[in-house]
This record gives C-alpha cells, sequence and structure tokens, in this order.
C-alpha cells in the first residue's frame, strides 16, 4: 500500500497520532493507499510553521512569488502523466480526460493567479480636501478545503490565489482523492516555495476539516463541496467572524429551445450532463427541452449517451469511468430508485454497470436517462451527483425560466437556441451564478465564479479571488 504523508513547514511528516486509513482505487473497488488521519496537533504543527514564514512571503514582491508558483507549475506539467495516472486511479476519471482537464488546469491555476497577483494592486480617490489610496494586503495563515470531484484542479484553485497574494495556506484535498495534492506538495521545494508557506493536511472533514474552521490564528476559509458541509463551515467560522467563500452545489438546468441547432445541442447536453461522470458541480441534470422538439432531441439523446464508451478509466479510449466511492455509488442508486418510486421512466442506464476483467468490481453506473418526473419531486430538487439526467418538456420560455428556478440551487445554467436577444433575456431571468449560451463550462478564469440560493456565498476567480484573500486598508492625508 502506498502511503500518503502530510506536508508542514517543508518536510513530509508522518501524523503525530501514527494513525491512517484506506483510500479506494473506485476503478477496481478495493483499497490502495494509506491516507494520515490528521487531527489537531498536526494542525497546530502547520500553523506554527506557517506563522513562521508568512513575513517573508508577504514581503516578497508579488513577482518573486509569482516565479516560484511558475516553476511549480512547469514541474507539473514535466510530470503530467504521473500526476493524470495519479488522480485516474484515485478519482475514477479516465486518464485522457484527468490530463486534459485536471492536470492541465492544475498548473494553469498556479500560472494564471501568480500573473494575476503581480497586477493586483490597490485604488487611488482624490477629492478636494482628502486625497486616498488602499492597500489590499495579505491576511495571513490562510485554510483552503477541496472536494474530490476534481481534485487537482480545484486543490491548485483554492491555495494558488491565496499564494500570490502573499498569504501562506494550510491545503486539506478531500480525504477520498488524497493523492496528487501529495505529490504537488513534494515538488514545492524544488519550485523554491519557501518551508512553511505551502502546509498540505490529510485526513477526514469532521476531524482536520472541523479543527481548520475552529483554528483562531486562521482568518479565512475558502471551501468547495456538499452544500450541507459548507453551512457547518459557515456557522463555525461565524463563531470568529472569519471570511468565508463557499463554493457549493448544484442542480443545473440545461435549456433546449426549438430553434437551437439540434446536433449541437444534443452534444451540449451529453458534455453537461456527463462529464466527469455527472461529479461535477456545474453538471446539467435537469434537461428542459422545447415540446416541438422534444421526441427528436429526446431519441438522438438517449441514443448519443449509449454511445458513451464506458470501461477501464486507464485505457486512452475509455470516457466514463466509475463513481469516486462506494458510498457515492450507492447514493446515486438509491436516486435511481427514488427516480422510479416517484413515476420516473428510466430511459437508459439506471443500474450498476459490470464492466469486465481488471475492474470487474468497479464502482460504474452508465450514463442514465430519466424522463416523466414533476419538477418539484425529491430527484429533480436534490443533487444526485453522478450520471443522472432527468428530461422534461416545456412550452414557453415563461416556462422554461421558472422551471429552471424552481430549486434551492443557483450555480450555473445553460441555454441553447439560435436568437441572441432570446438567449439574453434568459440569462438575465435565471437565478444562477453562470449562464452559458451554446456552450457549457466554457471557462474565462478571469471572470466571477460562484453561485446563489444555496450553491454558495462569494465569488471566486480572476481578482475576485485576490481580493478574498486580502483586506484592503485605506490610506487618507489632507492635501
Ligand atoms: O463532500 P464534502 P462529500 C456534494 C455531492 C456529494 C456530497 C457529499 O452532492 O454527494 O456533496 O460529498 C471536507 N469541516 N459535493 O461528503 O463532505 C472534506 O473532508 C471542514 C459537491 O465528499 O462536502 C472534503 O475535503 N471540512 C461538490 C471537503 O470538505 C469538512 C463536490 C468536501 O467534502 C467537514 C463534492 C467539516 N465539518 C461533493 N466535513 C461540489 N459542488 O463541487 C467535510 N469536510
Amino acid at each position: 500500500m502506498q502511503k500518503i504523508l502530510n506536508f508542514i513547514g517543508g518536510e513530509m511528516r508522518e501524523p503525530v497520532s501514527g494513525r491512517y486509513f484506506e483510500t479506494d482505487d473506485p476503478s477496481v473497488g478495493a483499497p490502495y493507499a494509506l491516507v494520515p488521519d490528521s487531527g489537531a496537533e498536526d494542525l497546530e504543527l502547520a500553523v506554527t510553521a506557517a506563522k513562521k514564514a508568512f513575513p517573508a512571503w508577504r514581503d516578497m514582491p508579488a513577482a518573486e512569488r509569482a516565479k516560484a508558483l511558475h516553476k511549480l507549475a512547469d514541474l507539473i506539467d514535466r510530470n503530467k502523466d504521473a500526476f493524470a495516472r495519479a488522480e485516474c486511479i484515485d478519482n475514477g476519471r479516465p486518464v485522457a480526460g484527468c490530463a486534459a482537464v485536471n492536470i492541465a488546469r492544475g498548473s494553469a491555476n498556479l500560472r494564471f493567479f501568480a500573473d494575476e497577483a503581480v497586477t493586483f494592486t490597490g485604488e487611488k480617490f482624490k477629492t478636494d480636501k482628502i486625497e486616498s489610496y488602499t492597500l489590499p494586503q495579505p491576511l495571513g495563515v490562510v485554510a483552503t478545503i477541496s472536494p474530490w470531484n476534481l481534485p487537482m484542479l480545484l486543490f491548485t484553485w483554492k491555495f494558488a490565489p491565496a499564494l500570490a497574494a502573499g498569504n501562506c495556506v494550510i491545503a486539506k484535498p478531500s480525504e477520498v482523492t488524497p493523492m496528487t495534492a501529495c505529490m504537488l506538495a513534494g515538488l514545492a521545494n524544488e519550485a523554491g516555495i519557501p518551508a512553511g508557506v505551502l502546509n498540505v493536511l490529510h485526513g477526514k472533514g469532521a476531524n482536520i476539516g472541523a479543527e481548520m474552521t475552529a483554528h483562531p490564528d486562521i482568518p479565512a476559509i475558502s471551501f468547495t463541496g456538499g452544500t450541507a458541509t459548507g453551512k457547518t463551515i459557515y456557522a463555525s467560522a461565524a463563531q470568529q467572524l472569519k471570511k468565508v467563500s463557499l463554493e457549493l452545489g448544484g442542480k443545473n438546468p440545461t435549456i433546449v429551445f426549438d430553434d437551437a441547432d439540434l446536433n449541437k445541442a444534443v452534444e451540449g447536453a451529453i458534455t453537461a450532463g456527463f462529464s466527469n461522470q455527472g461529479q461535477i458541480c456545474l453538471c446539467g441534470s435537469r434537461l428542459l427541452v422545447q415540446e416541438a422538439i422534444y421526441e427528436d432531441f429526446k431519441k438522438a439523446f438517449v441514443a448519443r449517451a449509449k454511445e458513451i464508451k464506458i470501461g477501464d478509466p486507464l485505457l486512452a479510449e475509455t470516457q466514463h469511468g466509475p463513481m469516486v466511492s462506494k458510498t457515492h455509488m450507492e447514493k446515486v442508486l438509491g436516486y435511481i430508485d427514488l427516480a422510479q418510486k416517484e413515476g420516473g421512466k428510466i430511459l437508459t442506464g439506471g443500474r450498476r454497470y459490470i464492466v469486465d476483467g481488471r475492474c470487474k468490481d468497479g464502482w460504474f453506473i452508465a450514463p442514465t436517462i430519466i424522463e416523466g418526473l414533476p419538477m418539484t419531486c425529491r430527484t429533480n430538487q436534490e443533487e444526485i451527483f453522478g450520471p443522472v439526467v432527468t428530461i422534461m418538456p416545456f412550452k414557453t420560455e415563461e416556462e422554461a425560466v421558472a422551471l429552471a428556478n424552481n430549486v434551492e440551487y443557483g450555480l450555473a445554467a445553460s441555454v441553447w437556441t439560435q436568437d441572441r436577444v432570446k438567449a439574453d433575456r434568459v440569462a438575465a431571468h435565471i437565478e444562477s451564478g453562470i449562464v452559458w449560451q451554446n456552450c457549457w463550462n466554457m471557462r474565462d478564469l478571469h471572470t466571477p465564479f460562484g453561485g446563489v440560493k444555496k450553491s454558495g456565498v462569494g465569488r471566486e476567480g480572476g481578482r475576485r479571488a485576490l481580493e478574498f484573500f486580502t483586506e484592503e486598508k485605506t490610506v487618507s492625508r489632507c492635501i
């Protein structure tokens, strides 16, 4: 069994308690590595190391910090095949997707925020009597907590802006997918990131995660994960008035109007619904199709879903791997059962999928499409976070918007129509942080990213992330 270690003060360290737990390879359904079960003592060591490193890192010119982050990005790229393979084994995403998305975005995130921080400056103000300027200053030691669905992408997305802005970080990846975070930590010294600037602690949310959110010397927490966990973290952070950024769940609509380019919309809805086995907070899990094209669209969508190649995620041609864990597979299968009890008809998929050979015990679920459910049922209201899409017809634009908005979540939506004015009108009325027009998950890292309603608090991306990890000080003088 491989052993994952914490990274504290520039050194790989065993957890103080000596306790570990197992993590699984979901494609074979068996444990393959040991994860530190870190706790308060490990956190204390990390906070001490980070506090010691902070003054020098803070005072370093942003361009110098950027150099180290670029070097770390170079090292990720140099080892990208090893990272992609490790991420695939840990998470189950097919290796091609890991390479093209999870790992490529890992290094891209580091480069992007390194460069953004160099041009991130305060503002100047002037009246006839007073001139003022602002100084955006780093917060100190901050915490990032990331989930299992896009391990490397979200791990770096959280800590890169914090480091670039001059903070020291204690980063906790998900206990379900800790491997690539551990590998990345192993490159930090070579990249020239000073000891204590980046610390990586592994362990369970309820133990080390909760310790991090309650620690008095950590003034800010950036979290991506489930809405229930987000609420717990928000409540804990409130006790000490910490800053929080919460990127939470989604139940996102894909709206297809009858004037859409049918082929592009089908392909878009497939990508939105089933990318990463539906385990992306942005996935379009509720497909709304205008009635004139409903039957044709449904036929094409189901046929296309059946073509998705399920199999061993280490094979280059595989498009659809296993669910991340047994617990998660059981949760998703539970929702598929529920959907049928609620009156839904399975059009394809709908059960555990057995892959022959090496992956025969893997936790696979085929792309699943369900028809005939009302928007108010649990299947259409709760985040399933798997390869499950419900499809339903609508008559008018107003009805489509009302159906889209009839959930507690509000992260993202995609709208398919060739009518630009209609696309803009719908975008304005959808209750979500992000709307894509005739595309899905096209990301410009400068743009604000985040949700409304139960999908989160705050915005990340570009300048917003740097603002979150700094406090603005106003300096004024009389003239
Ligand atoms: O995520 P958790 P889980 C959704 C999805 C999924 C559900 C639960 O619906 O089925 O959430 O998944 C840490 N204090 N999403 O349980 O628990 C935890 O260790 C501090 C949506 O795996 O939210 C991990 O590092 N930290 C999603 C991180 O929080 C705590 C991505 C996320 O885990 C903690 C993942 C605590 N009390 C799941 N409890 C998205 N929207 O991207 C847990 N953690």
